[in-house]
Order: C-alpha cells, then structure tokens, then sequence
C-alpha cells in the first residue's frame, strides 16, 4: 500500500501524514471517528493507512481508516477493550541479537517470537556482530539459522564491518515497515546507521550518546529509510512484551507444535505433564528442538 496516505506521527490532536510523494500533511480527525471505532481507546494509530480532505490553508482532515493488517498494542495485552494501539501495519519484525557482547540469548528469541505470532507479525532474526565469531560461535549460529528457518522464520547474519550482510539487511527493509527489537547493546542502532547513515540517532531506542536521560517520547513514530519503507521508532522495548496468552493456548504460537498439538489426548494439554501428549512425543522422537522445548517450559511457568 505505498501508493497511499499513511500516518506516521501521532501528537494528540494532530497527525503527521504522509503522501504517496512523502509530503508531509499535518492532519485532523474529524470527532466522529472518536465515536465510530470503541474497541480502541485511540480510533487513529501510527501506522495506518487513511485517506484525506485537504483544505485551502494546506491542512488535512481524516475521512477514512483502512482497514489494519495488524497492530501491536501499548501495554502486553491483545484483543481487549480499550485498549491503546502503539503501531499498525508492521510488515517485519526483526530480533536483533549479537553473538557475543551482549552474549547470545535465544529464550530472548523464542519470547519474541511468540509475541509475533500472537500479533500476527512477520519476525525474523538478525544475528550481528558475526566479526566477533569464534568457530564455536559461528556453528552455532549455522545451527540456530537451520532451526529457525525450518521453522519459518528468516534469518540473517549480520556485521557493521560486512558491507555485503549491510546489503542483504537494507534489501530486506527496502519497502517494508520494519522494527528493530533486542537488548540493548546488540547493535540494532548500529545497523540503521549502517543501512542509511542519515537516519535520526533515535531510531530503534532511546540512543544513550543523544539523548541520555531525555524522555522524548511515548509514542511511535514511522521513520523513512532512503530505499523507501519505514523503520518503527518505538519507545522501548517493553512496549512490545509478552502478550497474556492461555497456557494451553502457547503452543499455538510455536509453529512446529501446531501439528504434534493436534494428537494430543486431553483438548486442553499444556504438553507438559499430560499423558498422550503428541507434542511431547514430537520433542522425543527429535522433531522439535531441545532449546525450543525448553524455551517453550519456560514461557509456560512464566504463564499465570
Ligand atoms: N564488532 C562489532 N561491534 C558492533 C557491531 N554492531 C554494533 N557494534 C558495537 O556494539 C555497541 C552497541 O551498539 P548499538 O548500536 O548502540 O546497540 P543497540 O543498543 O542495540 O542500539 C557499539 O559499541 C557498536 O559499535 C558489529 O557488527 N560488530
Ligand atoms: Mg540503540
Ligand atoms: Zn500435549
């Protein structure tokens, strides 16, 4: 949906919409959507797409809100009402993890994973820092590349001092509305800059050299890459958390269990205990990973 108007800042009473040119139309909403769309507290969102009036002084107004393909919400919780919508319309969710400094941490991974799905979020995985490899590190980095893409998901190595791997990210960004998640100190600010060096320092999360201490916002914002597409600046990452899921309902959101699932004896298994349990059998027979089966236990425990 390029060729449309979309909005990419959100200050209140005004929003920053883009053109299909990238002008920027400083718009309002007309009161009645207020009324219209309940089951969100915030009837426009960063993020969505909309059409426009614009007057004579050069101003927009909102007619109407295309429908959203997806959104995250602004605290960990899906699907409730009133709830107040962070951003709409993500093409791409990327982890970002380093191979070492920060170490490696895939429980990170598999917790955002399961976020994605149940946010209907494409995800993928960037493993950065792949200079700082040592043999060991790069097996397992060939390893967990094989895991996650049997699975689904795309999977990148990446390092600010490999142009080529620069490349494939900035293909992979080129056109889309991606966002950029990871602890801190994993590179992600690194690798927007390496993908397009006039980037706002902000982007990805409150960058500690500009803006130490300085609140500079609780909202979204979609900033433009020079290739096109947007990057989500997202005001830290607990805003994309772990969502409140059943816990019979997790293993929904482990792609390679959706199947086994469908063989287990009780309709309400948690595959963790229970006897005829297909998911089990599938982790025993070798089909789902030993780390994924882990990550998956300790997801369910952190589960009320
Ligand atoms: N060796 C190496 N260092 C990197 C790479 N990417 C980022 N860094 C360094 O890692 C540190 C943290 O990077 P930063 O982009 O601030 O991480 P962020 O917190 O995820 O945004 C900085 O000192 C970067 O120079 C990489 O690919 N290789
Ligand atoms: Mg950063
Ligand atoms: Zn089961």
């Amino acid at each position: 949906m390029s060729s449309s108007f979309r909005v990419i800042q959100s200050t209140g009473k005004w929003y920053k919409v883009s053109s299909p040119d990238g002008e920027i139309i400083e718009c309002r909403l007309p009161g009645k959507f207020r009324l219209e769309k309940k089951e969100v507290t915030n009837p426009v969102a960063v993020g969505d797409y909309v059409e426009l009036e614009i007057g004579k002084d050069g101003t927009g107004s909102i007619t109407e809100i295309k429908h959203r393909e997806n959104y995250v919400p602004r605290q960990a919780t899906h699907g409730r009402r009133g709830e107040q919508i962070l951003v709409a319309n993500i093409d791409k969710a990327w982890v970002v993890q380093s191979v070492s400094q920060p170490k490696l941490n895939t429980g990170f991974i598999d917790r955002f994973l399961v976020t994605c799905e149940a946010y209907e979020v494409q995800a993928g995985i960037v493993f950065n820092k792949m200079d700082l490899a040592k043999k060991r590190d790069q097996n397992l980095i060939d390893h967990l590349s094989e895991l996650y893409r049997n699975i689904g998901y795309d999977v990148l190595s990446t390092s600010i001092h490999d142009q080529k791997s620069v490349e494939k990210l900035t293909d992979q960004l080129s056109g889309k509305t991606s966002v950029f998640i990871g602890p801190s100190g994993a590179g992600k600010t690194s690798l927007l800059n390496a993908v397009d060096p006039d980037l706002d320092m902000r982007v990805g999360e409150v960058s500690s050299r500009t803006n130490k201490g300085k609140h500079t916002t609780t909202y979204a914002r979609l900033v433009p890459l020079k290739n096109g597409g947007y990057i989500v600046d997202t005001p830290g990452i607990r805003e994309f958390g772990m969502v409140n899921i059943e816990k019979s309902e997790l293993s929904l959101f482990f792609p390679e269990m959706t199947v086994p699932r469908q063989n287990c004896k009780f309709y309400n298994c948690t595959h963790y205990h229970e006897p005829g349990c297909g998911v089990s059998e599938a982790y025993e027979e070798g089909d789902i990973d030993a780390e994924r089966y882990s990550s998956y236990l300790n997801i369910l425990e952190s589960l009320d």
